[in-house]
């Protein structure tokens, strides 16, 4: 089932570990006709004695039974990964309570993000998984190697060499209830001189009903298009080169007074591998990359798509003229080297190098007179620059050691914070905004120095149980929302400090950046008939950066703090094969946040979630049923503005079934929430104009149907 040759001996655990979730979940592709053109084909590059046990990789294919389609929600079928609603695209993930920019999200190795302030494009908004092979998620740390930050964990979308020869794919997919349909084409073709491959993918989101029966405004259409062209000069070598375009026109926010007409991001990389040893370098992975963003909203264009009972909301804005656009732009450039050296039989060192960068400019206009109502990012840049080595040992055929450490230096600064805005004289400038909430007067210029360290211990209990323990430091810098945002505060007519409207927000360059002390511990065990794992990971966090509210005259201000935090969870697993032809499998993940300066919880936690499946394959045939569920969340915290109430609990039962026809065609359907519940997450999303905060009704039922040739 797996190809287990591409993997080197000592990952064997690796491969259990896979197998588990491999199992747990995808067990109808598994064994389906179609079964070894779903896997990636991963080529292990460099020696890795150390196994992963806390990262899963999830073939594409598999993630792929439901009416999901955007690239967050999708990931909200995954244990422990949690995901905010604003409409039906940018469902922003969350895990281990930690979400944002505590999580890196690499698509096909390129950094990127989106151009949105309010996160209506978070980067795995603009992951396809129809481009993607396989998507790899570590929750917590486990590599130092992809920079400072992803404090709470990583989110890698993968895509493999194409297979050799001339191959294609075709799919489509219709739906209803928020999935009105896909279809994607793509070709690849690899001889020994190299590869390409294209692809070109639309979809399209449709507003939905909630299980009460409500619309919900989440509407949206993707295209992407994108090639990649590798040369393979040696053996052990290849050169890459990939450029990808991933527009999405007329995205509809229920959960903002702003939709999105467009949005834009372009992706270029460069690549170079090699396991040729030059030197006392084994291996060499070499990236660069730059990814584009262009977002525009407003809160005009698609009024008339309200329905009828806010309709007079948005009416309103147009007969006073109360138009307001905003558009953004967010460019990310990125560059890593990495180098691998087999120091002896038992012993292997990665080393290298991340640069980034990323420049944000958000500005608010006015329509009417085109005049500019705040800069809310004004022009800001974060720079990190970082040098890293991990080294993997094998301290005897059964336990295995590792240890990092990472140094980066972070700058960041913002060159608009003096300007004024222009369309009243009350408006400030953000740099007073700073100094009216921060007290804050400094230039814009902030200069950090990253520590990181990493440990992480592997014993293998028997063949088939292994267990682990990790212990980890790890920091993440301000993000340029939380450091520099600046929206809605002005003066008043005696010029005395106002928030208009009560909902200003703004950032804090005094923050300093979360550090933070992790351990982590877990066992699992794989047999032919059973399986299970239990991981646990407490996290002491200095720092902590919490978005709060302060109440000021007229108002209150959303801005952000340094806080003193704990964060802790537990996730467990397991399979049971009832039969060679029916599996049982079942998740449990529990994640608690404290806020210990203020003695408060920490807002926006996900509650206690897990889910049971039972899977059934017979010949071409596979069946199956999901239930998920979550507890309530009683553990709030209504200080900060973000949470307003408790959560109740919630459970809905999925559907789904597959049919291999031949060895290239398979058809798939289902039914996500054959009950048609009316639930929702407790994580939520906050608007940024109004400080309205929404947790968004989830789809009621929705049928599916897709099918997949391949030649
Ligand atoms: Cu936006």
């Amino acid at each position: 089932m797996l190809t287990l040759s591409i993997y080197t001996e000592g990952q064997a655990m690796n491969i259990n570990r896979q197998k588990t979730l491999y199992l747990a979940i995808g067990f109808l592709l598994a064994n389906g006709a179609m079964a070894a053109e779903t896997l990636p084909v991963i080529t292990v590059e460099a020696t890795q004695l150390a196994a992963t046990l806390a990262s899963e990789i999830y073939p594409s294919a598999q993630l792929k039974m439901t009416s999901k389609q955007e690239g967050g929600d999708l990931l909200r079928n995954i244990l422990g990964v949690d995901g905010s609603r604003m409409g039906g695209h940018g469902i922003d993930p969350t895990i281990r309570g930690q979400s944002q920019t505590q999580l890196t999200v690499l698509l096909d190795d390129a950094y990127l993000h989106g151009g949105c302030p309010n996160r209506m494009d978070p980067p795995t908004s603009f992951a396809n998984i129809e481009t993607y092979d396989s998507v790899r998620v570590i929750q917590g740390v486990e590599t130092l190697q992809y920079g400072t930050g992803g404090t709470g964990g990583t989110i890698l979308y993968e895509r493999a060499l194409p297979q050799m020869g001339t191959h294609g794919k075709v799919e489509a997919g219709a739906g209803d209830n928020g999935y009105k349909g896909s279809a994607t084409a793509e070709v690849s073709h690899r001889g020994e001189q190299g590869y390409v491959r294209a692809f070109a993918v639309n979809k399209d989101g449709s507003n939905y009903k909630d299980g009460d029966g409500n619309l919900v405004r989440g509407s949206y259409s993707t295209e992407h298009h994108g090639a990649v062209i590798g040369l393979t000069p040696t053996a052990g070598e290849r050169v890459e080169m990939s450029a990808e375009k991933i527009v999405t026109h007329n995205a509809l926010f229920q959960g903002s007074s702003m939709d999105a007409p467009y949005d834009e991001m372009n992706i270029f990389r460069l690549k170079y591998r090699s396991s040729n040893k030059i030197g006392f370098v084994d291996a060499i992975k070499a990236d660069l990359s730059y990814a584009a963003d262009e977002h525009l909203m407003d809160n005009y264009s698609f009024a008339s798509a309200y329905p009828a009972g806010k309709r007079a909301v948005y009416n309103a804005v147009i007969a006073n003229d109360k138009r307001m656009k905003s558009p953004t732009t967010s460019n990310t450039f990125a560059t890593k080297l990495a180098l691998s050296s087999q120091l002896s039989t038992t012993t292997a060192i990665e080393y290298g190098l991340n640069l980034n960068k990323v420049d944000r400019h958000a500005d608010l206009v006015k329509v009417a007179n085109n005049m500019n109502m705040s800069y809310n990012w004004p022009s800001v840049t974060t720079e990190k620059a970082g040098i890293f080595a991990e080294l993997n040992h094998k301290l005897s055929t059964d336990r295995r050691i590792k240890a990092g450490i990472r140094f980066d230096q972070v700058n960041s600064d913002a060159s608009q914070i003096n300007t004024k805005p222009n369309m009243m004289p009350t408006t400030i400038s953000a740099a007073q905004m700073y100094e009216r909430v921060h007290g804050y007067t400094g230039d814009g210029k902030i200069n950090e120095t990253h520590w990181s360290a990493l440990a992480r211990y592997e014993l293998d209990l028997s063949q088939d149980m292994t267990w682990f323990a990790g212990v980890s430091r790890t920091m993440r810098t301000a993000d340029e929302t939380e450091r520099f945002f600046a929206n809605g505060a002005s003066l008043n007519a005696a010029g005395a400090f106002n928030t208009a409207g009560s909902s200003a927000w703004v950032g804090n360059p005094t923050l300093n950046p979360e550090t933070h002390l992790q351990i982590d511990t877990g066992i699992n065990r794989d047999t032919n008939e059973y399986g299970w794992r239990a991981t646990a990971f407490y996290d002491r966090v200095d720092d902590y950066i919490l978005r709060d509210q302060s109440s000021v005259t007229n108002g209150k201000i959303t801005s952000y703090r340094n806080i003193d935090a704990t964060l802790y969870g537990v996730q467990l697993e397991g399979y049971y094969k009832l039969s060679t032809a029916t599996l049982l499998s079942s998740g449990l993940n529990y994640v608690n946040s404290h806020n210990d300066t203020n003695s408060r919880n920490i807002a926006q936690t996900p509650p206690l979630s897990g889910y049971l499946a039972l899977n059934q394959q017979v010949g071409d045939l596979g069946y199956g049923a999901r239930l998920r569920f979550q507890n309530q969340q009683n553990d709030i915290d209504t200080l900060s503005g973000l949470d307003t109430q408790k959560t109740p609990a919630w459970s809905v039962l999925d559907l789904y079934a597959s049919h291999a026809i031949n060895k290239s065609v398979k058809v798939m359907a289902g039914v996500d929430n054959v009950f048609d519940h009316a639930y929702y997450q407790h994580v939520g999303r906050t608007d940024t104009l109004t400080g309205g905060v929404y947790n968004l009704y989830e789809p009621g039922r929705a049928a599916w149907l897709k099918m997949v040739a391949k030649f």
